[in-house]
């Protein structure tokens, strides 16, 4: 039962046709319709196709006999599917939904298509079958969505089997090896599928002993995980180790300009394709936190992923290369570095050097993953380079999946952020070359919005348009390849990658409720424009079968907000971090603050925040374009949300709100404590509602969850009541 997240219940079988699939227009007469049937736990009635019905689409269906539930007597013919069907990344995915006669039509490009189609049809279950349904057309404005998972192979000393995973074991590997048993792969891939996603890496990007292998003799393994994941159009991609050519190939180096190299990662990447024809790509971390790179061998970047791009070229794919450049070994007391400033500073002046099928992955904040942050100013200093978006859906630094945080309000500012004036195209809409993202014109969009509770939004700043469009993405959006121009901003497609939150737990995602991050970030990568709050309902719906109004306004009032929740509890306005140093969990003010990892606050008896001004301190807001450098650059015009990413100030510096920063800080961390505690008292209400063991889960987390805010909430407001001596105006407990 945990496992059947949306996916769902969905196939009545041996009735006449309702629903036609087809890859071309139906020209054949529908079937006569039967009126859908109205079983609640059944919502999307019968579904049934001819094959006179379906010119093509049967030999077109990939793997479908296997892949959908209940299907295969529905479909004839799948069971003649190429062994391989001919996906590409991004193309063949659209589909026209509407009706024709009697029946309900998807109308697919290709394919990836029909399943797409078939899974909108599920989603809305009965009123797909509603006469007057409006004809449609759906495409992803993102034609790579790829979920990244951090799984190692062996079990690592201190990460363990994932890395930063909080879910349990590997899906794909366990003790140093496949499983044996990959049922819950494919399971997976139904329901990554059932979002949109369309790829995966399958290891982490830190590439130990164990993963290096995977490119050549332990090939086979990603094979396997291949041929479960094709049937649901997923491709495979793999993170390799830049220091393969010695590790594997028994060369004196790995320098991406000498020949052998060259001609060693050609030679690997051909019986790669050999044995996988639809291999994605590569993902490659380089030059960082340890991992092998180009500046071993004074080589740039760019020349790193140019040697990688040639062995990929031939076979039309890509290698993602991150950006994710810093210096970890930083001297506290040098204030000159400013790990915020490091990608840009590495990466932007290689812009127009990355070949063709290189994309540039770069994180969405200039930090790592934060609870609020500034997008990466990176993202608009490289027109010449196929930039990727990386969110994080695993939650590192947003509460480990103990806590509830639905990230997707967060993802949705980044995604609808527009650099360069407030009518300037929206960061998706330069990503994904598509034309339509958030409110074509209208009111700005910023970074780190919606305004924090208790922060009204900037004047002439963070106001998030989230209306979605009338219809989907333009056909300008539609995925095309990734062989072709140079630019993602134009070629359409684009690239929206994702760390992944899974793992081997019942519920997928350990805490149940994350599993709508899970979802969201599939759905966004379709439409980037959509209020998430609209995709929770639909998450509700395809989760909770016949959920009661109450239960679904709960889970709304749970977590519509919840992400501001969190933040109200934890690092304050921006400045980020606080976390115990190693595993990220739990309060720990000063746990980063004379560490080599560059991620200070720089409280004292004074103030707080980090100084990245070019007026007087680091010149990080000179890496943005206008307007948004000069908006941060003034503590006048910065959002207060972001206040002390960008700005040292006094504890009584006002904010836009009107309290001080210090009363900011004891006024939302106690507020943040008190919500949680209101969310587990709803929560046990919902017991009647809810499977007891999703129920139980959950209960147990929110108990964590309020422990651990409360703890956040003590040790943060007594560590500035000490610094400041400032009493919190209202004279509650700080200890
Ligand atoms: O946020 C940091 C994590 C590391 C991770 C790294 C990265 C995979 O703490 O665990 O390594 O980012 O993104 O490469």
């Amino acid at each position: 039962r945990a496992c059947s997240l949306f996916g769902g219940a969905l196939v009545t079988p041996e009735a006449p046709a309702d629903l036609i699939l087809t890859t071309a227009p139906a020209t054949a007469p529908a079937a006569p319709a039967t009126a859908p049937a109205a079983s609640a736990t059944a919502p999307a009635a019968t579904l049934a196709a001819s094959s006179a019905a379906l010119p093509g689409s049967a030999a077109a269906l990939p793997g479908s006999a296997a892949a959908l539930p209940g299907s295969a007597a529905a479909l004839p013919g799948s069971a003649a599917v190429p062994a391989v069907p001919a996906f590409a990344s991004g193309s063949g995915e659209g589909y026209r939904l509407g009706r024709r006669g009697a029946a309900t039509v998807v109308t697919a490009d290709g394919p990836a298509g029909l399943l797409y189609g078939m899974f909108e049809v599920v989603r809305r279950g009965e009123a797909a079958f509603d006469p007057a349904l409006p004809g449609e057309r759906h495409e992803p404005a993102f034609g790579l969505r790829v979920l990244d998972h951090w799984d190692n192979v062996d079990v690592h000393p201190v990460m363990g089997q994932v890395e930063r995973g909080y879910a349990g074991g590997s899906l794909f590997w366990r003790d140093g090896r496949l499983r044996d048993d990959l049922t819950r792969v494919g399971e997976y891939a139904r329901l990554l599928a059932a979002s949109g996603v369309n790829a995966v890496t399958v290891n982490n990007v830190n590439v130990h002993a164990g993963e290096t292998h995977l490119l050549t003799d332990r090939l086979g393994e990603v094979a396997a995980i291949a041929s479960t994941l094709r049937p649901y159009a997923i491709r495979v991609h793999l993170a390799v180790n830049f220091a393969a050519p010695v590790i594997l190939g028994d060369l004196p180096t790995a320098d991406p300009l000498d020949e052998r190299v060259r001609r060693w990662w050609s030679d690997t990447t051909d019986r790669v394709f050999a044995t996988i024809p639809d291999f994605g790509g590569y993902l490659v971390k380089a030059d960082s936190e340890g991992q092998p790179g180009p500046f071993t061998y004074g080589r740039t970047h760019a020349d790193g992923a140019g040697m990688l791009a040639a062995a990929l070229a031939p076979h039309g794919a890509p290698v993602r290369w991150r950006a994710f450049v810093y210096n970890h070994h930083q001297d506290w007391r040098d204030r000159s570095t400013d790990r915020a400033r490091a990608a840009h500073d590495h990466f932007a002046p290689l812009d127009g050097r990355f070949a063709d099928n290189v994309i540039l992955q770069v994180k969405h904040g200039p930090m790592d993953f934060q609870t609020r942050e500034p997008v990466s100013p990176v993202l608009f200093a490289m027109p010449r380079t196929r930039l990727a978006l990386e969110l994080q859906v695993t939650q590192e630094y947003t509460g480990q999946q103990r806590h509830l945080c639905y990230l997707p309000p967060m993802w949705s500012g980044i995604l609808g952020f527009r650099a360069t004036g407030d009518n300037a195209p929206t960061l998706a809409a330069m990503l994904s070359g598509a034309p339509g993202s958030p409110a074509a014109a209208g009111s700005p969009a910023a970074p780190g919005s919606p305004a924090a509770p208790g922060l009204p939004a900037a004047a002439g700043s963070p106001v998030v348009q989230q209306q979605p469009a009338a219809a989907g993405p333009s056909a300008a959006a539609s995925g095309a390849g990734l062989g072709g121009a140079a630019s993602g901003r134009t070629s359409g497609g684009g690239v929206l990658s994702a760390v992944s939150n899974v793992g081997d737990d019942p519920f997928w995602t350990g805490h149940p409720l994350a599993q709508a991050n899970l979802y969201a970030v599939g759905r966004l990568a379709w439409r980037p424009d959509r209020d998430p709050t609209e995709i929770l309902d639909e998450w509700i719906t395809l989760t909770f079968s016949d959920a009661p109004d109450r239960l679904r306004r709960t889970l709304h009032t749970l977590m519509d907000d919840s992400w501001q929740t969190y933040e109200q509890y934890t690092a304050p306005l921006g400045v980020g971090f606080m976390v115990r140093p190693g595993h990220h969990y739990g309060p720990d003010v000063d746990g980063y603050e004379y560490t080599p990892w560059g991620t200070y606050h720089f409280a004292d008896r004074d103030g707080v925040g980090v100084d990245r001004t070019v007026a007087t301190g680091t010149g990080f807001t000179a890496q943005y374009p206008a307007p948004w450098s000069d908006r941060y650059e003034s503590r006048d015009t910065c959002p207060d949300e972001l206040l002390l990413f960008f700005h040292h100030v006094p504890y009584t510096h006002v904010l836009r709100s009107g309290v001080t920063v210090i009363q900011h800080i004891y006024d939302t961390r106690f507020a943040g404590a008190r919500r949680v505690a209101e969310m587990r008292s709803q929560w046990r209400e919902m017991a009647d509602l809810v499977d007891p063991a999703v129920h139980a889960r959950v209960t147990e987390r929110l108990a964590e969850q309020l422990r651990s805010a409360e703890e956040w909430r003590d040790q943060v407001n007594t560590y500035f009541y000490r610094k400041s001596g400032i009493p919190d105006a209202k004279g509650r407990p700080i200890h």
